[in-house]
Parts: structure tokens; C-alpha cells; sequence
């Protein structure tokens, strides 16, 4: 999904569940949610129509950074080498792939069945072509590029004649009254055999087509190729002919298609897609959708689908946690697109909810199991807690938004910890191996080790829509001023105020602080270097007081230029060079590298005694696989550090 790569000083161009519960709906509860879409569809709504700017602030390209690195590199080429072929072959395996072409078989008037067993599998394959585009911005591989194309060829077979493109009701639901199959509770709880209609619960009908549409368009802007961008269009101006301001109105299922429909308007500039992503916004706790307001039951209270109350009142994040992020997310990007200052508040709002009372130490997000949820304020429990790859995945995605927003580097401060810490662990370092929950503590088998596949195997193929374009987070600009984010080794060419320079990171990071930049280009060339100084190099452990060192003393950061140290101002957490630069000119940062010790606010009850380790972005984990299973209860005597 959204790497928002974006064409410098330009208008934005191309560029970048399971709930356990068994939900088993009577018939006649389907008569009375027949009722309420015809109702739906009757009642017509007032949409604000979206205004549209620009991204104030825009993210260097990850194809105008070429890595060195010897951290991320390796990563970037496990994913390339072994990560992805794994995941097509599973996609194989379990008849995702053959899906499409099963759909096609339906199609033609033949008999087909549907090989996989959840209402989002198609998802897996889009997000596994999402991955490979990401590769395929940064490096030149031509059988990647074949394998997407024949994939992509499969995938347009499937879809229906007016763009519709979800493979399962094509192959079982179109002629049932019921969608189902020996597969169980995913089914049951699909019934309906017209298009959409279970949206609002469990079909992901909106949620595939949200992830066909950053695929199409991240393969569009990786190769210039338009077969799945012509597809993921036909799909979306279907899909804005049903949904929308005077149509029908839905809070989707899972978010993702709100993203999805941006991604499209940065290609095609169609405010239509951008309309329609803001009204899906806007749709949420406003809907006709009937809950049970007094149930603790968070899919009976619509806490579950964030669909209980309207972004613009909503105190406190709620619900199923990536769900959450990719909502939080979308509705960034709509802010600031749009200009909505309203939904501005509601997400700073809701940030500071959720990086000050929900975030665990490692950037995992979601403590609860039931419903992969969002818990209580300050209830983290290190042992039960679920913290989805995929939640912290989308955590990075909305903090990266919200730096486009503000220019503040407190929001990559928390990129980076989830970056580094919850989404890495995700991936095993062969990267064939994944965890899809990421306990702090394990006790007993489960969860030790990595798994290669899960029946619901959302995490691998998300891990390689962000893992490849991490170099697109290293670097923004904004009118004079040259955003320095991530620390990466590469040469990135970069616009700044139309003047091309070029910026060389030498380091050996995370494993040791000292940061070394090489500016290329004219002669006196005047802008704004604006370094991010981490918070953890100045005593801060979180940009909110959820977390705090323990005995940590902040000494100022020396930055030299050309070996002679420069006086600078702090802004937004950067450190502002105010300078007029030369080719060849070399800054150097010496970023304190001590181990420190991890303490969380006192509201925090399970960790009342317990601090975590943490050096530089990362924090240390000792892995029972590692320590001849001898991890749980270690104590650190004071003074240890
Ligand atoms: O529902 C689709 C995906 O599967 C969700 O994002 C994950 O949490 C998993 O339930
Ligand atoms: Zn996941």
C-alpha cells in the first residue's frame, strides 16, 4: 500500500480476520438486512465533495534512492529472492491463483469451485504484486517482471464484464442464497447472493478491490505498465457508480478501499476516487447498519468495524487494529488533500490516543485477541497480547502520513520503532518464516517460532509491500527545506527547490550512531537540511509519556560540517542546517548509541517492575529459540547498565 511516491514540486503523479466468533445469521435476520439495503439504497446522503490540494510536503520516490545499505539491502533482497517466490508458491498451493482462473471457468458457463477458504484471498496475490512492484522500483529484474505479468494475466480473466473482480461470489455465490461451503464460519456468515451486500460484515468485497487498486497502481508507477491499472480502474469507476454521494451508502467491511481509491486519484487526478474515499470516511457511525448499542460484544457494538461512532466525535481508537491504522491512515491523507481540518483534529486526536495510552514498548498495536482488537487504555499485557505484523505495518503507514501533515519527526520517531522492531520480527532472516502475532512474552510452544504460511496469511505479502520501499521513507521535501528521515546508506538524487542535488548517507546504522551525509551538486546552492534528531538520542523514548528512559542524561548532538561544528536550531525535532551548500560538503551527526532501559507510565500495570532494552531504534528481545529456551523471568539487578 501507500508509499506515496510523488513527483517533487509537482502535483502529486504516480507514483506508490479473522474475529474467532462464529456468526452464524438466521434467516430471518437476512430478511431484515435485505430490508435495511433496499432501505440503503433509498435513502440518498449528502456527501461533502472533496476539495482537492496538494501533499504540502512529498515523499522522495524510493527509485530516486539507491541503497548501499547493509542492513536494508540484504532485507530488500531476501524479499526479492526468497520471500516472494514463497508466497507465490503458497498462493499457488492453495488455489488463490487458480481462483481467477476458476472464475473465468464460471464465467464461460462451466462448472468451478472455489479453491481457498477466506472471502480475502485475492487480496493475498494484489498485495504480493504490490510487493514486487516495490522491487521493481528499485531493481531491474525482468523474470519478476514476467512472473507479475502472467499473474496479472490470470487475475484479468476473472473479472466480470463491468469490472466486478471478486472471485468467490463469481464462483459460488452469484446463483446462492447462501455463499456456502464445507469451509465453515467465513460462509455463514456471507449470505446474499447479490453484489455487496454483506460488505458491511464479512465479504471484503471492498477490501480486495482496495488492495487491486494499490497494486495496479504501485505496478503502473514501478514499470509504466497498465495492465493491472486498466483493471483496478474498471474495477473503481464500477464501483464509484454504486457507492457514493446520492448512491449507496456503506461503511466498507475493512477499510483499505479508502487508501486504494487515493493511490488511483494520484494517477488518474479523477476526484471521483478521491469523493469516494472521503464519503467511505464519512460514512462511518452514520450508517443504517443496527447494532446492538448495549452489547459488550465489540462485532455486535460496531467497535469492531470502527462503524459505532463518526471519526469526528470518536475519543479513543477502537476495534480491529489494522482495520484502525488503514482507516487513521486514509483519513490523513484525505485531510490533507482536501483541505478537511475537522478530520485533521480527529486524527491528532486519535494519534495521541494510540501512541500515548495503546502502544506497546516494540511498536505492536492491538492487545486484544478477541477481534485482533485495539484494548483498554494502558492495558498491555506483554503475555496474551496479539500485535498483528500487519498492525504495525499499517502504524507505519499512518505515521508516515501524519509527518506529510505536519513536518513534525515525532511521527517517524514512532515509524522507526515499529520499522525496526514489530514489523522486522514479523520476517524470519531466511524470510521464508513469518509471525503473524508478536507477543512480548511467550510461555509453552505457541508462538516461539515463525510459521512459513497461516490460513489467513494476511502479514507475509504485507511485509513485502513495505519492506522494499523502505527507502522512500528516508527523505521529503518541502519548498527550501530537504527532510532528512531514515537512516540509510545510499546516493539519492533529489529536487530541491527545482535544483537537482544529491545526498550520500554513510553509516553503518542502526548498529552504530555516527551518521556521515555527502552533498552533490552547484556550487552555492542554499536550502534547509533538516536532519532528524530521534528521540531516543535526546532522552525521549516516545514522543508521548508512555514510555520513558530510566536513567538516561540528554547531552546536546554535535553535527560538524566539514569537520568544523555548526550551530542549529531544533525544529519539529530536526536539526535545521541553515546553509549554503558546496559540492562535495560532508555533515556529520554522532548519534548517542548507550543502552538504555525502558520503563512505562505507571498506568501501565503489567509492566509495573519490568523494563524493556533498547539501543539506538531497537529494542532487544531474547528469543527462546536463541537461549536454550531460558527467557521468561530474567532479571536485571540495578545498576546492570
Ligand atoms: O480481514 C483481512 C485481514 O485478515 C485483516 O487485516 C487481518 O487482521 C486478518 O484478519
Ligand atoms: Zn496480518
Amino acid at each position: 500500500m501507500n508509499n506515496k511516491i510523488q513527483t517533487q514540486g509537482q502535483s502529486p503523479l504516480p507514483m506508490h480476520q479473522q474475529n474467532k466468533r462464529v456468526d452464524i445469521y438466521p434467516i430471518l435476520r437476512f430478511f431484515k438486512n435485505t430490508i435495511s439495503y433496499f432501505l440503503i439504497i433509498l435513502i440518498s446522503y449528502k456527501a461533502t465533495k472533496a476539495q482537492t490540494n496538494d501533499y504540502s510536503i512529498i515523499q522522495v520516490p524510493a527509485e530516486n534512492v539507491q541503497l548501499t545499505d547493509s542492513f536494508w539491502l540484504p532485507k530488500i533482497n531476501t524479499i526479492e529472492t526468497v520471500t516472494i517466490p514463497h508466497i507465490l508458491q503458497k498462493l499457488e498451493q492453495t488455489g488463490r491463483i487458480k481462483n481467477f482462473e476458476n472464475a473465468a471457468r464460471v464465467l464461460a458457463g462451466k462448472k468451478a469451485r472455489y479453491n481457498s477458504g477466506m472471502p480475502f484471498d485475492d487480496s493475498d496475490v494484489f498485495k504480493t504484486i504490490e510487493g514486487i512492484a516495490g522491487v521493481l522500483t528499485i531493481k531491474t529484474d525482468s523474470a519478476l517482471m514476467q512472473v507479475a505479468d502472467s499473474l496479472i494475466a490470470i487475475i484479468a480473466k476473472g473479472q466480470e464484464p463491468d469490472g466486478y473482480l471478486y472471485t468467490m461470489r463469481t464462483i459460488i455465490g452469484r446463483n446462492k442464497f447462501w455463499w456456502l461451503s464445507a469451509k465453515g464460519w467465513v460462509f455463514r456468515t456471507l449470505a446474499g447472493k447479490d453484489r455487496w451486500m454483506r460488505e458491511e460484515k464479512m465479504s471484503h468485497e471492498l477490501y480486495n478491490a482496495g488492495h487491486l487498486y494499490c497494486a495496479g497502481a504501485a505496478y503502473y508507477v514501478a514499470t509504466g505498465k497498465r495492465n493491472l491499472l486498466d483493471i483496478a480502474l474498471k474495477n473503481a469507476d464500477l464501483v464509484c457508480s454504486v457507492f457514493g454521494a446520492g448512491k449507496r451508502k456503506i461503511a466498507p467491511g475493512h477499510q483499505v478501499i479508502e487508501l486504494g481509491l487515493i493511490d488511483l486519484y494520484e494517477i488518474t487526478h479523477k476526484t471521483e476516487y478521491l469523493d469516494l474515499s472521503k464519503s467511505f470516511i464519512e460514512a462511518r457511525g452514520n450508517t443504517n447498519r443496527k447494532y446492538e448499542t448495549n452489547s459488550k460484544h465489540i462485532a455486535k457494538n460496531g467497535d469492531y468495524w470502527q462503524n459505532k461512532t463518526p471519526l469526528a466525535s470518536e475519543t479513543r481508537a477502537v476495534g480491529h487494529a489494522v482495520r484502525a491504522m488503514y482507516y487513521y491512515t486514509a483519513a490523513t491523507e484525505i485531510a490533507m488533500l482536501t483541505g478537511d481540518e475537522k478530520m485533521k483534529e480527529s486524527v491528532e486526536r486519535l494519534w495521541q490516543n494510540v501512541e500515548g495510552k495503546q502502544l506497546y514498548v516494540q511498536g505492536g498495536l492491538g492487545s486484544e485477541w478477541i477481534g485482533e482488537s485495539l484494548g483498554d487504555d494502558y492495558s498491555l499485557p506483554n503475555e496474551t497480547c496479539y500485535t498483528e505484523t500487519c498492525a504495525s505495518i499499517g502504524n507505519a503507514f499512518w505515521n508516515y502520513s501524519m509527518f506529510m501533515m505536519s513536518g513534525d519527526a515525532k511521527y517517524i520517531d514512532v515509524l522507526e520503532k515499529s520499522l525496526y522492531n514489530n514489523v522486522l520480527s514479523g520476517l524470519s532472516l531466511k524470510g521464508d518464516n513469518f509471525f503473524y502475532n508478536n507477543p512480548l512474552a511467550v510461555r509453552g510452544q505457541d508462538f516461539k517460532h515463525r510459521n512459513s504460511w497461516f490460513d489467513v496469511p494476511c502479514c507475509p505479502p504485507n511485509l513485502t509491500r513495505l519492506l522494499p520501499s523502505v527507502g522512500g521513507y528516508a527523505y521529503a521535501v518541502n519548498g527550501n527545506n530537504l527532510y532528512v528521515n531514515l537512516f540509510i546508506q545510499s546516493k539519492a538524487e533529489i529536487e530541491v527547490n527545482k535544483i537537482p542535488i544529491t545526498i550520500t548517507q554513510t553509516n553503518n546504522y542502526p548498529w552504530n550512531g555516527h551518521l556521515r551525509f555527502t552533498i552533490g551538486g552547484e556550487t552555492n546552492t542554499d536550502f534547509n537540511l533538516l536532519i532528524r534528531i530521534p528521540g531516543w538520542a535526546t532522552n525521549q523514548a516516545m514522543p508521548t509519556d508512555l514510555y520513558f528512559f530510566k536513567n538516561s542524561i540528554a547531552s546536546p548532538i554535535e553535527i560538524k560540517k566539514n569537520g568544523v561544528s555548526l550551530k542549529y536550531e531544533m525544529k519539529q525535532g530536526y536539526a535545521v542546517l541553515a546553509e549554503s551548500w558546496n559540492d562535495g560538503d560532508v555533515v556529520e551527526v554522532n548519534l548517542p548509541m548507550n543502552v538504555e532501559e525502558v520503563a512505562a507510565h505507571p498506568s501501565v500495570l503489567e509492566c509495573t517492575q519490568k523494563i524493556a532494552l533498547q539501543r539506538g531504534p531497537v529494542i532487544y528481545c531474547a528469543e527462546a529459540v536463541d537461549n536454550d529456551d531460558k527467557t521468561s523471568d530474567i532479571i536485571i539487578p540495578p545498576g546492570t547498565i
